[in-house]
């Protein structure tokens, strides 16, 4: 079934560069619409990655030779582009990490536990995952500061009504929360959030895992003090992430890991600490991940973050309309103007599981679980729930085998 989209994306001919979704699963095409959990790769992500081993590979900012050298610019290279990718004002701000989830811990450690205390109050949302909820939740058991939640509409959305009331509690030092939802795409009003939290004397922390691969994403101009992602989630290598975090707070900050190379001077009395961003880059780097995190964004920018976004709304909106229409779904999550490329249900009286465990039959790929959401799910009335996500390869004949799919789902289960 053809599907209307205004994108200039052509997601037949990207598929191309994917060698992963040229295969069959349980004898049907694989349909991939698991990319919030993880995206595939292109080949000029994994190309990349190859060449760097072959001509380049030596450890970064430890050799004087020409292949360290050489190592090092490519790794360097890599900041410069993923700095520039989110806006950085400076790719000293940008430091490396294994994962979204490292960058969040290194915030909530460097800075939550040095800045609160209990008169403090530390603001998340009933939103989040867990990465951006657990650290927060731990360092203010540690610190002795108050722990809030911004409560949800029925759309899953964020009630910011209840800002106020959050405020008057105590001071509030920190603002958590993500820009886009894994568990049901709401984009999040990060923007004014920044500035509420501003206002309130607090800084404001960014989850843009969801984001960044989908969307342009300007840390300027979200106005934000610390921002997170995973290069896996942007067809970029496992194993590589980046925290982006304003300068005059990270320099304040102690480190978050401790050994080699983010020291300036160690003696036995003292050890004091190397420049940004090396201070938080203890031990060998992902280096070869760096460079493949380097050529995802030379490859996103190449089909273009506006073309991306378009075509998933265009993708989500089409989804939630087929979807609408088989017989005892559920779906969750608000419309589509205000949702990223995801979709999430659950189907009367059947197991997530055993929907997923049918559409796996089918060749189609989904979670299901609680999307480590787990306050969301509460909040749901649910213990796990399906979702379908979708990336700039998605084909809408994809949307028609997961709508097939359910149907048969119903068909077996009754
Ligand atoms: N969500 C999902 O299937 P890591 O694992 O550190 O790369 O990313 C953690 C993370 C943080 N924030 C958000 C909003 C996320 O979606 C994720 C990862 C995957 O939804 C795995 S649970």
């Amino acid at each position: 079934m053809a599907v209307e989209t205004r994108a200039a994306l052509d997601a037949r001919k990207l598929r191309a560069d994917f060698p992963i979704l040229q295969q069959e699963i349980n004898g049907k095409p694989l349909a991939y619409l698991d990319s919030a959990a993880t995206a595939q790769k292109p080949r000029q992500v994994l190309d990349a990655m190859t060449h760097f081993y072959e001509t380049s590979h030596a450890n970064v900012h430890r050799g004087v030779y020409t292949l360290a050298e050489r190592a090092t610019e490519a790794f360097e290279g890599a900041r410069e582009k993923v700095a520039r990718f989110v806006n950085a004002p400076s790719s000293r701000e940008l430091i490396f990490t294994r994962n979204a989830t490292e960058g969040l811990n290194l915030v909530a450690y460097g800075y939550g536990l040095a800045s609160l205390g209990p008169e403090d109050l530390v603001v998340v949302t009933e939103l989040e995952h867990h990465s951006n909820f657990v650290p927060w939740q731990y360092v203010a058991k540690r610190t002795g500061a108050g722990f809030r939640m911004i409560s949800l509409t029925d759309t899953g959305e964020l009630d910011l009504d209840s800002l106020d009331a959050i405020a008057a509690e105590g001071q509030v030092k920190v603002v958590a929360a993500n820009l886009v939802s894994n568990a049901l795409g709401t984009v999040n009003p990060v923007e004014r959030l920044a500035a509420w939290a501003h206002e309130q004397g607090a800084a404001m922390v960014v989850d843009a895992a969801q984001a960044v691969p989908h969307r342009a994403v300007d840390v300027q101009a979200l106005g934000c003090d610390f921002l997170a992602f995973s290069a896996h989630k942007m067809c970029g290598p496992s194993g590589a992430g980046a925290v982006w975090g304003r300068r005059e707070l990270l320099e304040r900050m102690e480190p978050f890991n401790l050994g080699g190379h983010m020291i300036r001077k160690v003696q036995f009395e003292e050890t004091t600490w190397g420049d940004l961003p090396h201070k938080f880059e203890a031990g060998t780097s992902p280096i070869a991940e760096a460079v493949g995190f380097g050529a995802a964004v030379d490859y996103l920018l190449e089909v273009g973050l506006e073309a991306i976004e378009q075509y998933e709304h265009d993708l989500v909106a089409y989804a939630l309309e087929r979807m609408a229409a088989v017989p005892g779904i559920q779906m969750y999550g608000p419309p589509p103007e205000r949702r990223a490329g995801i979709a999430a249900f659950n189907m009367d009286g059947i197991h997530p599981h055993d929907v997923a465990q049918v559409l796996d039959w089918e060749g189609v790929a989904i979670r299901a679980g609680h999307h480590c959401c787990q306050p969301l799910m509460t909040r749901l009335g649910v213990a796990a729930t399906n979702r379908a996500s979708f990336y700039l390869y998605t084909l809408p004949d994809e949307i028609d085998r997961l709508t097939d799919g359910l149907l048969r789902a119903r068909k077996v289960f009754g």
